[in-house]
């Protein structure tokens, strides 16, 4: 099963990135291979991902397709890309950070749609995918500009907007990537309306373990006395979040979690 093992490295190594594509490239991954080893293999492949174990969830226990799957992603993010439209203001500068499909796909459909803003957006160190975000919203004509995540700062006090994806949505707050904490306590400290943009596949009812990945990221050839860390994600406190702009539309913390136990 070559194809499930090259899915499955891109997964860990993080060429394939992002909670909606590694739930995708996964289904594709147990299409091919549905055995109880895959799964296994492919949960632990990236361990912050809730929305990895929902699309097994639907595709083990409640029988769905890998067709299905995919529709619901794609039918959310239509419904996520005009809340996102709804929400920007024309001639805004929204901030964002990492790379999330959902928010710049929606970005991208907002631009298509008329709207006028631009992109105020951080590296994302150690692996930069901030600049795949860059590289994508600049190809559909928005202006981007890119800062580095130190100054994270200078870019969210000029923002009017900040509009984050997710990893986990939990009871108490959101598992994203490293440095949107501090973003979201830029953002609350100048009144900035902080919004997360997610599938509600990432909603899971239990904890979700933060993902320590290889110093070697960060710092190659450190010396061996140094201690480097390397935290991919953190836990942002719900009281920072305005609202969550899910297919379910824009719906407050709170409101958004009564949905999502309901179904
Ligand atoms: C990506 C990241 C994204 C979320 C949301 O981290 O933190 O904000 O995964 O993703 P990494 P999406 O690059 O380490 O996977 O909106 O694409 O589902």
């Amino acid at each position: 099963m070559k194809e499930v093992d090259r899915i499955i490295r891109n997964i860990k190594s993080v060429k394939i990135q992002g909670a909606t594509n590694i739930a995708k490239a996964a289904a594709k991954a147990y299409h091919l291979n549905p055995t109880k080893q895959t799964k296994n293999r492919l949960l632990s492949a990236r361990p912050t991902e809730p929305t990895l174990s929902n699309v097994l969830n639907h595709l083990i226990e409640r029988g769905w397709s890998d067709k299905q799957v995919l529709d619901h992603f794609k039918e959310s993010q239509d419904r996520i890309n005009r809340f996102v439209f709804k929400i920007i203001k024309n001639k805004s500068i929204v901030f964002t950070h990492c790379h999330s499909t959902n928010v710049g796909k929606s970005l991208v459909y907002s631009k298509m749609q008329g709207k006028k803003f631009e992109v105020f957006n951080t590296e994302t160190r150690p692996l930069l995918q901030g600049r795949i975000t860059a590289r994508e919203l600049s190809k559909a004509d928005i202006k981007v500009t890119t800062f580095i995540d130190s100054g994270l700062h200078e870019a969210i006090e000029d923002s009017d907007i900040l509009l984050l994806g997710a990893d986990a949505i939990l009871k108490n707050g959101v598992i994203n990537k490293i440095g949107s904490t501090i973003a979201a306590e830029i953002a609350h400290v100048h009144k900035i309306p902080f919004y997360i943009v997610a599938d509600s596949w990432k909603y899971s009812p239990r904890n979700v373990k933060i993902e320590e990945r290889d110093f070697k990221e960060v710092w190659k050839d450190a010396p061996k006395n140094i201690n480097v860390k390397n935290p991919a994600f953190e836990f942002i406190p719900r009281k920072y979040i305005k609202g969550v702009i899910s297919e379910y539309g824009i719906l407050k913390y709170p409101d958004f979690l009564r949905k999502v136990k309901n179904l």
